[in-house]
């Protein structure tokens, strides 16, 4: 294959934590990614997730002085029109966003479904549709609702995994026929970072020395929790795939010291262990010896292995947006700790862009597992420009994107089958991480700072027209 397959997905992704706004509207209750305040002092270059402490979190709900980006957004609930219009011209083929639980069932642990919350969804599915794009759904993306955090302690829970089945069921049943590529969570693998957001997980849920156990218990039950939803998905919606999200983290060894290639590599192994159990449908040996090694006792309920097994995902959605290296001496096993890569360039945030290291990314995920790819993710967060006469000169943006997409073709044309490509984020929203609406990824800028203020207009950028070029010739001309 020279070039991507006729009906390659082009199009962009987006979360309803980051976009939405309207916390309050329709019913809706208030979800992890609510709680997240705007920090003025924060370090670009040491974003830490907040959860906190129980305490904290109780305090943060009733908190009238500080700022709360993530509950504002861009106010894409009631701007979704226009903006899709926007995509529509860019020529998007697909769309990917999320569903926020918490307008589903405000508390997680309700018996029926919020009507006002389904119906909005109706209109956004609807409307991605009738725009021409096909749309991509992830169900859970970092908004677990508080409450589930707050009564049961998340995912560490197993009635939390039943209220996470029960709510995937109801998508399923309402949106079947109009969805087809559901994502069943949120970068799966990322979870010990974003143990908050992503588990449900509190700071002082445990002692510290049993907080590793207690997140992999908690992504365990994930794990039955997304082929439970792959064995609803089959018995609703046959032609529903249901796709397992990972966030890039395979890291170079520092050097060709065999000893920093092997720690490298085991290191590499427990990102893949993610895939390995949510593909192969097992606990791999090495995994089993780490835990065990580690003083991780995992309780698995009888029945969980053969759902494991019976109920592996369909295909593997990606986010990638930068690679790290790994020194045996300076660096531990625990997740994503890893040394910046002095060949690579920096940003203010110390994403270190490598294109190349995509290339690799594909390859080695293919290699592994022939499941066709979903690129779910992949951008460049920057400080953009305003000119005086309303341009945005994105050209870093460009290259950024245009190396990156060149790659991915380097890897189509090894075989592996990439079907889509979803940049993030066709429209500037607020960031996962640091909460900025000034760490920008789109292709449209809006006009709205860090504390919500500004007209919220939406303006082209440079990229919006290359990208558009892009997808015009189906990733044949690439020219800056
Ligand atoms: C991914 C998340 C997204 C997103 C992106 C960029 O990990 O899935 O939600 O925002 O990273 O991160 P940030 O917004 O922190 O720059």
């Amino acid at each position: 294959m020279n070039g991507f397959r006729k009906d390659f997905l082009w199009g962009g992704a987006v979360a309803a934590c980051q976009i939405e706004g309207a916390y309050d509207a329709d019913g809706r209750g208030l979800s992890t990614s609510d709680i997240h305040a705007y920090d003025v002092n924060m370090n670009r270059k040491k974003v830490k997730e907040r959860g906190g402490t129980l305490e904290k979190i109780k305090k943060a709900v009733n908190d009238r002085e500080g700022y709360y980006p993530k509950r504002f957004g861009i106010d894409f609930y009631h701007t979704y029109k226009e903006d899709l219009k926007l995509l529509k011209e860019l020529g998007f083929k697909a769309f990917r966003t999320s569903i926020s639980w918490s307008r589903i069932f405000p508390e997680g642990d309700e018996e029926m479904p919020n009507e006002k919350g389904l119906e909005f969804y109706d209109r956004l599915i609807d409307e991605i549709i009738k725009n021409g794009m096909e749309p991509v759904i992830t169900m859970y993306h970092y908004d677990i609702p508080l409450a589930l955090v707050t009564k049961y302690g998340g995912f560490a829970s197993r009635k939390v995994v039943d209220f996470y089945v029960k709510y995937a069921k109801v998508l399923l049943e309402r949106y079947k026929g109009r969805v087809k590529y559901w994502i069943a969570c949120n970068q799966i693998n990322y979870v010990p970072v974003v143990k908050f957001g992503s588990l449900g997980i509190y700071d002082d849920q445990t002692s510290p020395d049993k907080m590793e156990e207690l997140v992999y218990q908690a992504v365990h039950n994930q794990f039955v929790g997304c082929a439970l939803v792959k064995k609803a998905a089959m018995e609703i919606d046959p032609d529903a795939k249901i796709g397992t999200m990972i966030s890039d983290e395979i890291y170079y060894p520092a050097s060709c010291k065999p000893v920093d290639v092997v720690f490298t590599l085991k290191k590499n192994r427990m990102q893949y262990f993610f895939t390995d159990v949510q593909f192969r449908g097992e606990y791999p040996g090495y995994a089993l010896r780490y835990f065990e090694e580690n003083g991780i006792d995992l309780k698995m309920q009888s029945g969980d292995e053969e759902i494991l097994r019976a109920y592996t995902m369909d295909y593997l959605a990606i986010s990638y947006y930068y690679t790290k290296i790994l020194d045996a001496e300076k660096n531990t096993m625990v997740p994503f700790d890893g040394l910046q890569n002095p060949y690579l360039e920096s940003t203010p945030w110390e994403w270190r862009a490598d294109p190349l290291g995509c290339y690799y990314c594909i390859s080695e995920y293919w290699d592994r597992y022939q499941k066709p790819i979903m690129i779910a993710e992949n951008g460049f967060g920057a400080l953009d420009k305003v000119e005086e006469d309303g341009s945005i000169h994105d050209g870093y943006r460009i290259s950024f994107l245009r190396r990156h997409i060149e790659q991915i073709k380097e890897a189509v044309k090894d075989g592996a089958d990439v079907f889509a490509y979803l940049s993030w984020a066709p429209i500037d929203m607020v960031s996962s991480s640091s909460n900025e609406m000034s760490k920008r990824y789109g292709y449209i800028y809006v006009d709205q700072d860090d504390f919500g203020n500004g007209t919220k207009k939406r303006m082209k950028k440079d990229s919006f027209y290359w990208y558009q070029k892009v997808i015009r010739t189906n990733g044949d001309d690439l020219s800056e």
